[in-house]
């Protein structure tokens, strides 16, 4: 049991690095296409090398910064906080419905499924400011779709997420939930405001961001995946307007259609409206 309130590097990273490691994942990339990018990747990296003159003692210093990034269970953290972006990115650009943003480290599938209007699981006494977060689900003629799902996550007031606490004892499923589109397309959640994310830095990733004099910081955000039968999948995140480090995401994933500016309704709760767009999985330009 630790003492301190701070989940680990080692501790969410393990998490996260058991968590993935649960599936075994595939790809039916060819041979051909595999050489052509290993091969890339190779001559990219001895171009950096040789531009910078890399001395045998920073090359050691870069293998024993590989190994202990394995070591702490960190691969999932820094890798989603710093490649993750431009694989979403080159994934996205053909498509028309909504724009995605990274997956990052800590989703986990099959939360609780809780209807089209409904409040997140969260403790009793859960902190932090109420939020309202609803809107409609369409297909690209602007069709409310009747039964899509939006699976929700994201980290509690404190900037912690379920799961991933590192012993914290947050309860499994806090602050994740599926929710199913009601006969217009539309859901309504009851939420809090997350809080701005610290990635643990008290690790290898928290080394390598010290290196170069840079903050570990990302902006409050929600996490979602939006689906329907025959539509394709949208991972993405949105953010607060105006919130600490939208302008400076260390991972690098905000976007300027992912914005969020909640209001306060005729209750006085904070709430925002955010509409999905589905692109159809038959669309030709899905198979670019
Ligand atoms: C997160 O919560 C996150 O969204 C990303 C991308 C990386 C680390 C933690
Ligand atoms: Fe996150």
């Amino acid at each position: 049991m630790t003492t301190s309130a701070v989940p680990t590097a080692a501790g969410s990273g393990s998490a996260a690095t058991d968590k993935f490691k649960s599936n075994r994942i595939t790809s039916d990339t060819s041979p051909e296409r595999a050489a052509a990018i290993y091969k890339d990747v190779l001559s990219k990296l001895g171009e950096v090398i040789h531009e910078h003159e890399v001395t045998y003692q920073e090359y050691r210093v870069l293998k024993q910064w590989l190994i202990s990034v394995g070591e702490g269970g960190e691969w999932p953290l820094w890798l989603d906080v710093f490649l993750e972006h431009f694989i979403e990115d080159s994934n996205s650009r053909i498509f028309n419905g909504t724009k995605g943003s990274i997956e990052g480290p800590y989703y986990v599938p099959d939360a609780p499924n809780l209807g089209s209007h409904a409040t997140m699981p969260m403790r009793e006494d859960e902190k932090g400011t109420a939020l309202v977060f609803k809107g409609q689900v369409r297909d690209l003629d602007g069709n409310g779709i009747d039964g899509a799902s939006v699976e929700l996550w994201h980290a509690d007031s404190d900037g912690y997420y379920s799961q991933f606490d590192d012993g914290l004892g947050i309860p499994e499923w806090n602050l994740r939930g599926t929710f199913t589109t009601d006969s217009e397309g539309r859901y309504s959640i009851n939420t809090i405001q997350p809080a701005p994310y610290q990635i643990p830095h008290d690790g290898p990733t928290g080394e390598f961001i010290a290196s170069y004099d840079g903050h570990p910081w990302r902006p409050a955000h929600l996490h979602l995946k939006v689906t329907a039968p025959g539509k394709r999948l949208i991972t993405t995140q949105l953010y607060f307007t105006g919130g600490k480090w939208v302008d400076d995401d260390v991972a690098g994933a905000v976007k300027p259609e992912l914005m969020l500016d909640p209001k306060p309704n005729d209750d006085g709760v904070d709430q925002v409206v955010y509409d999905f767009v589905l692109d159809p999985v038959s669309d030709p330009i899905y198979v670019a």
